[in-house]
């Protein structure tokens, strides 16, 4: 029984080791390691070289990805056929994006961008500071990473609405759905936290039409994916001054380009694609949960939905 790990950054001696503690009868390999692959039951990897989970692993029985976002893996047209994706769903990896979402909602609300320019100038000017209540914020996305963002700034104070592909009833949050709801959704959002899954459905959904139905000087606070946004639009609604600010943790070229157009704008806060991040001392041991499930003949937790494509 043996699992191939494959990551994008991630040190393998770490997942090895927590991967271990969790299960010491797990064989655990790393995907440039020579070894039987017809032994490989488990793949838990991150952007894996398209085709080759088919080609080398003929008896791989589950897919857990590194991240919680299957994109990476969908992507691949020659997917083995019939092996379930598991998603990555772990607490450390949801507080990340919480403390990601929580950070930058806070740092709009609070006109952090507006108060550090003031001191380039050397300007002393008391801004027209509301509290939290009276700060609208929107999330699109309402799975495990949305509805835990909210919960925080729900503590917070602030006024939420959210916005899914299914209906949702959340305590404290106005929630619209489908692309019927979106337009209201937008129109009762300063603050637009996006969290969705990049899927056929959701490309290139932060455009132009979305901004337009934003109120005027609204901020975008992308961790999503890049392919969900138009760049080229993203630029244009900062130059209108329809968004006042844009962060961007996640571009539709990773690493953004050299002599992108982000990079010197003084509206925009760029973070590479570090949001948050599975972290191997606990995500381990939900792989291992969900590898115990399989041995005792339960279902596993976590299955991405190809047909809705997350
Ligand atoms: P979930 O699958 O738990 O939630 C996805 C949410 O998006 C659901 O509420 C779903 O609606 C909604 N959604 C999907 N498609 C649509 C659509 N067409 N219209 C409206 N809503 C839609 O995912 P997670 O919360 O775990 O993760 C969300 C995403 O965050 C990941 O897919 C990944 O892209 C990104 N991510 C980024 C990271 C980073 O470092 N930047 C780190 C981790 C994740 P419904 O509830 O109806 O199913
Ligand atoms: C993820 C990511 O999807 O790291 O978890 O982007």
């Amino acid at each position: 029984m043996t699992l191939i790990f494959k990551s994008g950054s991630d040190p393998w001696q770490d997942w090895q080791k927590s991967l271990k503690d969790a299960m010491p009868d797990l064989d655990c390999r790393d995907w440039d390691d020579t070894g039987d692959d017809d032994a490989v039951e488990y793949a838990l990897v991150w952007k894996p070289p398209l085709g080759e989970l088919r080609r080398r692993f003929r008896n791989l029985k589950v897919i857990f990805s590194l991240g919680a976002g299957v994109d990476h893996l969908l992507v691949d047209p020659d997917l083995p056929a019939g092996v379930p994706i598991v998603r990555m769903v772990e607490p450390e990896l949801t507080r990340g994006m919480t403390e990601y979402v929580v950070l930058h909602v806070l740092r709009y609300h609070r006109l952090i961008p507006a108060l550090e320019d003031q001191q380039k100038r050397h300007v002393w000017n008391v801004l027209p500071t509301p509290t939290a209540p009276k700060r609208r914020v929107g999330i699109m996305g309402l799975g495990v990473i949305g509805q835990d963002s909210l919960r925080v700034l729900s503590a917070l104070g602030f006024a939420l609405s959210g916005w899914s592909r299914t209906a949702k009833s959340i305590p404290d949050v106005t929630c619209y759905h489908g692309r019927d709801g979106l337009s209201a959704f937008l129109a009762e959002t300063e603050v637009l936290v996006c969290l969705l899954p990049y899927t056929a459905e959701t490309d290139n959904i932060l455009n132009r039409d979305v901004f337009s139905c934003l109120p005027q000087g609204a901020y975008l606070i992308n961790a999503g994916r890049g392919g969900l946004q138009d760049e080229d639009d993203i630029l244009a609604a900062l130059e209108s001054g329809q968004l006042a600010g844009a962060t961007l943790d996640v571009f539709r070229k990773e690493p953004l380009p050299v002599g992108h157009a982000f990079w010197d704008h003084t509206k925009v806060t760029i973070t590479p694609h570090n949001a948050g991040t599975a972290q191997h001392w606990s995500a381990a041991k939900e792989v291992i949960a969900n590898i115990r499930r399989i041995q005792k003949g339960q279902a596993l937790l976590n299955i991405a939905d190809l047909s809705a494509g997350y």
